[in-house]
């Protein structure tokens, strides 16, 4: 059992029993998903199975990142003071070309070490920032070994980080299997006297193809917490 497979755990028994069973649209995508990806889309069952907020319940959109944040408060693998976190998202990654006219990361080596913070206080709300920019397109080399130092840069609002093989596409959120395995950095609570929540994932990244990263927190994709991940050939 990893790191995530705890997390998803504690969300789980975090999780109250009174919220909505997931709609009839999420049973499609991931009905979807599985014809279309099958063993790796038990992976990404885990992670699109938080129910949804059906349209009896419309507030639940931006109550569940507050639900969840107070639910994992202190769980983290790692915590790091919010000026910490605030520097290292500003930092241009080792190696790493940044082209801030497109809004792009692009790394040629056969390591990619980047930093994202979700929703610093001196960021765009609802995005991810990474060496100064907001959802960053980030290209590396097929093959690469990609190191994601994630911290949750939010005060009130649990964020995690996840890359998805956009295989479907409903109203303007992508959901697919994960890219590859290991591809999230499982969704992480409030600030502690310790700091933000922070956490490392690694993943390898085997094949090219254009994929999307998005916070898996129900709503907050379709807000602006996502992106591009390219991997050239
Ligand atoms: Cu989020």
């Amino acid at each position: 059992m990893n790191a995530g497979d705890d997390f998803e755990q504690a969300l789980a028994t975090a999780r109250p029993r009174s919220w909505p069973r997931p709609t009839a649209t999420s049973a499609v995508v991931l009905l979807t998903a599985a014809l279309s990806a099958g063993v790796s889309v038990a992976v990404s069952l885990a992670i699109d199975n938080p129910p949804r907020p059906t349209a009896a319940s419309p507030t639940s959109v931006t109550n569940l990142g507050a639900i969840w944040g107070r639910a994992l408060t202190g769980a983290a693998p790692q915590h790091e003071p919010l000026s910490q976190a605030e520097h290292q998202a500003n930092q241009v990654p080792r190696g790493a070309h940044v082209d801030r006219r497109a809004d792009a990361i692009s790394f040629t080596g056969s390591t990619a070490t980047i930093t994202f913070v979700a929703n610093p206080p001196n960021g765009r709300d609802m995005a991810f920032r990474s060496a100064g920019l907001e959802n960053p397109t980030i290209e590396v080399r097929r093959g690469t070994r990609v190191r994601i130092h994630f911290v949750n840069g939010d005060s009130d609002s649990a964020h995690g980080w996840l890359l998805l093989e956009p295989v479907v596409t409903a109203g303007n959120q992508a959901h697919g299997p994960r890219a590859f395995p290991g591809s999230y950095a499982p969704v992480l609570g409030d600030p502690t006297s310790a700091g933000q929540a922070a956490e490392w994932i690694t993943f390898r990244a085997t094949t090219s193809g254009t994929y999307r990263y998005e916070c898996p927190v129900p709503g907050h994709a379709a807000m602006g917490m996502q992106g591009t991940f390219v991997v050239n050939s």
